[in-house]
């Protein structure tokens, strides 16, 4: 567990392999990240984003760490009421677009904390990390909670209890990036903007059914099935799974999402005896000798 946090609980599963002697043959860490307002179907405010994409970001810089998974505590101590994430808190959500902690005004609140849209920079972090993010959607995924769900990399979920509805429209906002056009290229244009713009619930197995839920799992087991899921992505080539990710995600990111790909390409090609020629070249002063590098394969 991973101390300091107030809305959100961020703790690291450690699976391992062992041999016949019972010696650890092979480590498979992943990291958990969980919205903690159950009460509120884990809503977030801007101290909850805050808090996740530190979470989010520690994960990111964790070397060893191949998977995250995204999900929410509960269900709730009030009703009982299982909840992935209902989206932006609608309690604090002023007519200038700042987002009110309790006591705060117009004259004391922070522009620079409460008056951006904090979730879209969570949003970039999960579509740009080096990892496998699964959604582990334990019960309603709603508003900006389901835009999440689209932008992670797989998404199981609870066959009991996941429950998904896109309420942006209904209380007049609206994910115009990611939470739509990239739902339109997961499930087809008719199929997104029927969830857009009837504002109806989903269960999960309709979800598997549209192609937006990898699986829907019995309740008890969805942690156990997502364990699984990370230690079989943790079993492939680092290198490869993240290679593969930026890959799916180049054409519909455009030149950001080729940015992504080309770095790590850049980083395999500075491994090359060629990169490492032109670079001892330059710092000798005499022209790279590139006669030993082909240029076909
Ligand atoms: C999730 C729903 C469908 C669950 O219904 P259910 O099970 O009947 O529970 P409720 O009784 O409705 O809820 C239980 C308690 O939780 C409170 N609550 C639930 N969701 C929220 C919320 N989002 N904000 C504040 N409180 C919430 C209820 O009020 C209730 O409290 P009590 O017990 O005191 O009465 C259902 O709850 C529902 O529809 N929730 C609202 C979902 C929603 O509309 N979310 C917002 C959608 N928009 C966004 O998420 C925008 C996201 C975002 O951050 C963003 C992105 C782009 C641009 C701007 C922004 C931005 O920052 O706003």
């Amino acid at each position: 567990m991973v101390e300091g946090f107030d809305f959100v609980d961020m703790s690291y599963h450690r699976q391992v392999e062992r041999d016949s002697d019972g010696a650890i043959t092979r480590d498979l860490p992943t990291v958990r990240i969980a919205f903690n307002r159950p009460e509120v179907r884990n809503a977030f405010r801007p101290g909850t984003v805050d808090e996740l994409y530190r979470a989010m970001d520690h994960a990111r810089m964790t070397p060893d760490v191949a998977t995250v998974l995204l999900t929410g505590n509960g269900p709730s101590s009030k009703d009982g009421g299982h909840s992935f994430c209902s989206g932006g808190d609608q309690r604090i959500r002023g007519r200038d677009g700042y987002k009110y902690a309790e006591g705060e005004t117009k004259e004391t609140i922070d522009p620079a904390r409460a008056g951006r849209l904090h979730i879209l920079e969570v949003q970039r972090l999960m579509r740009t990390m080096p990892k496998v993010v699964i959604a582990v959607v334990n019960g309603w995924a709603a508003g900006g909670g389901h835009s999440l769900h689209v932008v992670a990399d797989l998404t199981i979920a609870s066959r009991q209890h996941g429950k998904f509805k896109q309420t942006d429209a209904t209380v007049g906002s609206f994910d115009a990036g990611y939470g739509s056009a990239l739902l339109a290229r997961q499930i087809g244009q008719k199929n997104a903007r029927a969830i857009f713009f009837l504002a109806r619930e989903y269960s999960a197995e309709d979800m598997v059914r549209l192609g937006a839920v990898n699986e829907a799992v019995d309740h008890a087991e969805l942690e156990n099935v997502a364990l699984e899921y990370a230690a079989d992505i943790a079993r492939q080539s680092p290198q490869a799974i993240r290679m593969l990710k930026f890959a799916f995600n180049m054409a519909d990111d455009g030149l950001a999402g080729q940015q992504v790909f080309a770095g790590e390409a850049t980083r395999l090609a500075y491994m090359t005896d060629e990169a490492v020629e032109g670079k001892e070249a330059f710092l000798e002063k005499r022209d790279p000798d590139w006669s030993s590098f082909p240029y076909y394969f």
